[in-house]
């Protein structure tokens, strides 16, 4: 009912659920694929990013207003994970602490009313049940900026259940783990004695030691040459030519890693960064050394929510629907989302 609120831009899962129809709810059942993995051992997945300055954002062709203006920044050398968290990691985090994430618990109403416009009905209590939003293309096109066109609330969805409640993550160990909100990420990041990377931490480093290129790799196109992320490939969404071998979600380390050894910075999933997002904020000055972040969240699109910075694009980027892939690429959503091709990695300082 309020999908006119919703912009290509913005991925709130609050507007969205109100949007889109719910699953039906079902037993959840568990996954045990935690049995060989530690807290230390995920320190192991780590590489040093050298400290430096660089110059983030961009102001080519293809760069939005909220990349500009390019502006030097300069970052302190930090270890990173070499790979998106894992359903396998996740899992052990799971199995060591008890955790419940966002997604599998009941919606908070008053939370949710607070991101609707005013005067805004009470939703159903059905519309308040665990869940997550899932990724359910249409099979013929759609206007690319009505994103419910392709999202749907499934009640049941969670990281256990990535498709909804018949679907589970055996199998899937080296998948990287999704439906997660940015408090699990904080959560599993605590437990992992490491912390969610700031925004500029996330380019520097997704430049591999590249200078002014658009993409981790380099200049080449996305569609040119051998494949290099795992993105959407053909018509977004309806048509998917799996160009890249993956339709969904790849294992982690699929595809060739950037020049610091960092895999999937471009693709599969969007990563959750530490900063709230402000679509000005590279227009304040000051925000040079170690920025991170501003105080609060401010999206022009959706002036009610604030939300946090993502990066990277997922499975589900193309050049002609979201680009997230490139390098500078900023995206945005509310800290309760849960998405099926929304997970991190995490930071640590050196
Ligand atoms: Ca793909
Ligand atoms: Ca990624």
């Amino acid at each position: 009912m309020f999908s006119k609120h919703i912009t290509g831009w913005t991925l709130g899962m609050s507007l969205l659920l109100y949007a889109c129809k719910g699953g039906q709810p079902q037993q959840a059942t568990k996954d045990g694929t935690a049995d060989h993995i530690t807290a230390g051992d995920t320190l192991n997945h780590m590489v040093l990013i050298p400290g430096g300055t660089f110059t983030m954002g961009a102001d080519d062709a293809e760069a939005r207003n909220d990349e500009q203006p390019r502006h030097a920044v300069t970052v302190d050398s930090f270890w990173m994970d070499e790979h998106e968290v894992t359903n396998a990691e996740f899992a052990a985090f799971v199995k060591a602490t008890g955790y419940v994430t966002t997604a599998e618990k009941p919606i908070s109403k008053e939370e949710l009313m607070q991101q609707l416009p005013p005067g805004s009905p009470e939703p159903d209590s059905s519309m308040l049940l665990p869940g997550s939003l899932v990724f359910a293309p249409p099979s013929h096109p759609v206007p690319l900026d009505d994103v419910s066109q392709w999202w749907s609330f499934v009640t049941g969805a969670s990281w256990q259940h990535p498709g909804g409640p018949d679907t589970n993550i055996s199998g899937r160990e080296k998948l990287p783990v999704v439906h997660i909100s940015w408090d699990d990420a904080q959560a599993y990041a605590k437990w992992a004695d490491k912390r969610l990377p700031t925004e500029a931490e996330w380019e520097y480093a997704a430049r591999g030691g590249l200078k002014d290129q658009p993409y981790p790799w380099g200049t080449e196109a996305l569609t040119a040459g051998k494949a290099k992320a795992n993105t959407w490939n053909g018509h977004f969404p309806y048509l998917n030519t799996q160009r890249d071998g993956y339709s969904g979600l790849a294992p982690v380390k699929s595809f060739s890693a950037n020049g610091y050894g960092l895999y999937d910075m471009s693709g599969n999933v969007w990563e959750w960064c530490a900063d709230w997002y402000d679509s000005r904020y590279y227009q304040q000055p000051g925000n040079n050394n170690n920025p991170q972040g501003p105080a609060s969240g401010y999206d022009p699109d959706d002036p009610l929510t604030a939300k946090h910075t993502i990066r990277g694009g997922s499975f589900m980027c193309t050049d002609e629907y979201c680009s997230g892939y490139r390098v500078t690429a900023r995206m945005k959503t509310s800290p309760e989302s849960g998405l099926e091709n929304l997970g991190f990695r995490c930071v640590r300082n050196k």
